[in-house]
């Protein structure tokens, strides 16, 4: 007979997956739970970032949780400001709150005796699982240009943006057009005194208009949820079928997206000089393909400027480009991306026997279906390595994993299993797969982006939407685990 035992888990970070995770725990009846959270609200990326335009670029009704449709989205692409008001509202209606520990970061996190210690600034505290919810981008990534620090004016990380500032009366220098620096671009373009947009290498952008829901659209969605379950099995089925499979295998969705972005730049920019700056050299959707309204149209507007000369150093009066020429700037913002290979760093997480996680991944991050590392019992990452981020709306791939560690979970609290990690030959077979069908992705095709490790590979999921959910099916296939038992 199975001995029930009462669990504590401890959840890292109160972001988009760690408040599903909760969601998840409390379903299944588990309220013994703790949110460690760094900072002094829920919301993770959408709470940090506040820049002008932000905006999702996946459909609204999909961006959502499946168990807590919104018939309220403004736009069919969420606003940022928007994403988080949900969030807080899910946190604040399915009581999380009382579990978050804001304001507490956690340090280190142990494995030691057959539980997970957790050191914080208040002391050591003890847990049974340990749910790692850190989210993607979360560690701003600052451009190394000699003289930065000597600008005279504000300047900022894009995700950390300075909301004192008044922004009509100033000279811009935007660095970087990946998806913030456009959507900066496209929101600022032609309402400040001069935006000078430095890009260093040009990006496609795929032309997605941001349709406004009306008034009645959303009323008939709150009054009728089984509409509103409809659009988010439409757009989740569009999502999947067209931009999960694009960029994993050469195909139809592949051409049409392609098609898109260069005629969207063709029909779109008139001027011939602008146009060649404009195009990139690299296939659309070899770095994350940039969804995009009306990116063009502000580029073209007076007062903006797109400077494709190298940046040579930054002074106090502004930013020297490699011809000697000095853009004088009023303020600089760096648009210039995350470290993507953080993970739950600078957390130090060590496993069984002192293998710390730097260590276990010498080599690269790596993980048995993105959610369970060997040597680390107990242990559950959400938005792990080789998560499908590049193919997937983030939700959805919260909720497989959540529901994952739920069933590991669920055996642990009914006493058939003590502690269980993946073996690392299972754990080595299923990363061995995913390289031998990384040539087929468009993510290898030559160009330079977040979505690379150190060894050149994307630490992406090269296949399906759809197999991602296969391979967290339940029950897990158990032979891939060491399973310790009572
Ligand atoms: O960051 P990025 P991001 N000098 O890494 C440039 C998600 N997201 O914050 O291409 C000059 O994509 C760099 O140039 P290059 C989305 O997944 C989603 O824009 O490396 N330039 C590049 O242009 C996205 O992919 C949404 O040559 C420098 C830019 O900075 C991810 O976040 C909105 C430089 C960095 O682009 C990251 O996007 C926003 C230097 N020293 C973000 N260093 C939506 O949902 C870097 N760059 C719409």
């Amino acid at each position: 007979m199975y001995q029930k035992r009462p669990l504590k888990i401890a959840i890292i970070g109160a972001g988009m997956s760690g408040l599903c995770m909760a969601v998840k725990l409390q379903q299944a009846g588990i309220d013994s739970y703790t949110i460690f959270e760094k900072a002094d609200e829920v919301g993770g990326t959408w709470r940090d970032n506040t820049y002008p335009g932000l905006t999702c670029d996946v459909p609204s009704r999909y961006y959502s949780y499946s168990f807590r449709p919104n018939p309220n989205w403004s736009h069919l692409l969420p606003p940022g400001p928007e994403i988080q008001a949900y969030f807080r509202q899910v946190a604040d209606e399915r009581a999380i709150r009382p579990h978050i520990r804001f304001g507490t970061d956690v340090t280190s996190a142990r494995y030691d005796d057959g539980r997970w210690w957790l050191t914080t600034a208040g002391g050591e505290e003890s847990f049974d699982v340990l749910i790692t919810a850190t989210g993607v981008l979360r560690v701003p990534r600052y451009p190394e240009i000699s003289g930065l620090e000597t600008f005279a004016g504000p300047a900022f990380h894009s995700s950390r943006w300075d909301h004192s500032i008044t922004l009509p009366d100033k000279r811009i220098g935007l660095i970087g057009t990946g998806s913030t620096g456009v959507q900066i671009t496209a929101e600022l373009g032609g309402q400040v005194r001069q935006l000078t947009v430095f890009q260093r290498t040009a990006q496609w952008v795929c032309p997605m208009p941001n349709l406004r829901y009306s008034p009645l659209t959303r009323a008939a969605l709150g009054r009728w949820p089984k509409l509103n379950e409809a659009g988010y099995r439409f757009w989740g089925w569009y999502t999947r079928f067209m931009f999960g499979r694009a960029p994993i295998r050469p195909g139809f969705q592949r051409r049409l997206f392609a098609a898109q972005c260069r005629w969207n730049l063709r029909l779109s920019v008139r001027d011939r000089h602008l146009r060649a700056k404009l195009t990139p050299r690299d296939q659309p959707m070899c770095k994350r393909l940039i969804f995009a309204g009306h990116f063009y149209r502000s580029v073209q507007k007076p007062g903006v400027d797109v400077v494709t000369d190298s940046i040579d150093h930054i002074e106090p009066r502004g930013v020297v480009t490699s011809d000697g020429r000095l853009h004088e700037l009023d303020l600089l913002v760096y648009a210039t991306g995350f470290d993507a290979r953080a993970y739950v760093r600078p957390l130090v997480v060590i496993g069984e026997g002192g293998l710390t996680l730097d260590e276990a991944w010498a080599e690269g991050p790596r993980a048995y279906r993105s959610v369970a590392v060997p040597g680390f019992p107990n242990l559950f990452m959400l938005m792990g390595p080789h998560s499908p981020i590049g193919n997937q709306s983030l939700i959805p791939i919260a909720e497989d994993q959540a529901d994952y560690a739920m069933w590991w979970i669920n055996q642990i609290r009914d006493g058939r299993v003590v502690a269980a990690a993946p073996t690392e030959v299972a754990t080595k077979e299923y990363n061995e797969d995913m390289k031998q069908a990384m040539p087929q992705t468009i993510w290898v095709t030559g160009c330079n982006s977040w979505y690379l490790g150190k060894d050149g590979l994307p630490e992406l999921f090269p296949w399906t939407p759809e197999r991602h959910r296969d391979l967290l099916r339940q029950p897990p296939e158990l032979a891939d685990f060491d399973i310790r038992t009572a």
